[in-house]
């Protein structure tokens, strides 16, 4: 393990020694610059290892067996609850709901609590730079209970119209969902603003922490919020593993999202009863190896410390705006400070449309997503059809940067920008 526990400096050498995908080559021969980290992070050996020991050593079905192997996977997978718990600050381990992503742990609040607490008339307040994720659910729920959707204003710079929020957020609003970090322009959402406001209304409130948890400290008792949505494959964890964290009252209060083995306490030909929380949730064998495998991403992430993790990615973003903000043709979107935005540059440049600049930098080995970034009412409040967005995270160097802002400017030159 070379993982380094918070006394050490970060040694960002040391962290990508841990990522052997790093050291690859793309098929242009160029090597490797993983700028999409917002899309899914890569892994590192200590991940990778977990999921071929479990394999290896563990692999039985969980809650089921009293055979040693199922009884040492149980164990292990339900001892990641308790390193999850952990690194959010809840309260409880049991709060902690296994998912597949967050977009299924959004829909599980749509479905579980939202249809059992919501009624035509009741608002739900979104904002306009939410990821499709937190928007469609609600929009669902709209068309189907006649909830009334409302949403907070972008501004022209990516923050939200917190002016409008204090009028939106109101007596009728039953529930705020809200990102804490926009993954199209990197917004940090000032939530300690926030939330108080649907408090002080009495609202339960839902914190898209996709892009969050992975890239700063994040304490859910602190945010005073109900409800935390996250994905381990966005901060070094295997794909198919979320976490819904919620206050145990709701989701002892709340349906069940789906049904059949491992949620049920007795069925009987007539009827079943649930189990209690948070199994209640957890329908049919789930991501076993997954889950234990994004114990050992936290494990990774917690000997780094999330403060220094965001440090890490401050120092970067910043180099970033100065370091793309001098080349030619380029807009970059969002936040104009550094200290406003998480580790994401969205960016066009000028005549190039953006899935032409994200070919040009994959000819270089940069690895960046063009596209809406499922976040398509901000394009559309920007007024723009895509953007191309780079993203970073622990492994990645102001080196990286300059790679990335030398490719653009190729791109500038092989489509002519800079001799037009
Ligand atoms: N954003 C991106 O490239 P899933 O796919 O369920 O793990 O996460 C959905 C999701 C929800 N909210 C936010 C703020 C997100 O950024 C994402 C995923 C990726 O930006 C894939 S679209």
């Amino acid at each position: 393990m070379t993982a380094q526990n918070g006394h050490r400096p970060f040694d960002v050498g040391a962290i990508r020694r841990d990522f052997p995908i790093l050291k690859r080559e793309v098929a242009s021969g160029a090597r490797l610059v993983y700028l999409d980290n917002a899309a899914t992070s890569q892994k590192p050996v200590q991940v990778i290892a977990e999921i071929t020991r479990y394999y290896r050593d563990h692999n039985a079905n969980i809650h089921r067996g009293v055979h040693t192997l199922s009884m040492e996977a149980s164990e292990l997978y339900d001892g990641v609850r308790e390193k999850v718990r952990a690194f959010i600050n809840a309260p409880r381990e049991s709060e902690v709901v296994f998912t597949r992503n967050t977009t299924e742990s959004i829909n599980l609040v749509a479905y579980g609590w939202g249809r059992k607490f919501l009624a035509a008339g009741d608002e739900v307040v979104i904002s306009e730079i939410e990821h499709h994720s937190n928007i469609v659910p609600w929009q669902v729920l709209r068309d189907e209970r006649g909830i009334v959707l409302k949403y907070i204003p972008m501004l022209p710079d990516g923050t939200l119209d917190l002016e409008y929020a204090r009028q939106v957020i109101g007596p009728r609003t039953k529930l705020l969902a809200i990102t804490a970090m926009s993954n199209a322009l990197g917004t940090i959402v000032p939530l300690h603003e926030l939330i108080p406001l649907a408090k002080a209304h009495g609202a339960v409130v839902l914190v898209d922490g996709a892009q969050s948890v992975p890239h700063m400290a994040v304490d859910v008792q602190a945010l005073g919020a109900d409800f935390l949505a996250f994905s381990s494959h966005k901060m070094l964890g295997p794909t198919g593993v979320g976490v819904l964290w919620g206050r145990q009252e709701l989701l002892a209060a709340m349906d069940p999202f789906m049904s059949g083995g491992d949620m049920i306490l007795t069925v009987t030909m007539e009827s079943a009863t649930w189990n209690e929380v948070p199994y209640k949730f957890e329908a049919g064998t789930p991501n076993i190896a997954g889950v234990i495998a994004f114990g050992a991403a936290i494990d990774y992430l917690q000997s780094l410390g999330m403060e220094r993790v965001r440090a890490h990615e401050l120092e970067l973003v910043d180099y970033g705006l100065r370091r793309l903000g001098d080349v030619p043709g380029v807009t970059i979107y969002g936040p104009p400070d550094a200290a406003d935005r998480g580790g994401v540059i969205s960016f066009s440049v000028e005549d190039v449309h953006p899935h032409d600049v994200g070919q040009v930098l994959d000819s270089h080995g940069v690895a960046v997503r063009a596209g809406h970034h499922c976040a398509q009412p901000v394009m559309a409040a920007l007024n723009v059809p895509a953007t191309v967005r780079a993203s970073f995270y622990i492994y990645n160097t102001p080196a990286e940067i300059d790679v990335l802002a030398g490719a653009i400017e190729e791109a500038n030159r092989y489509f002519g920008v800079l001799s037009a």
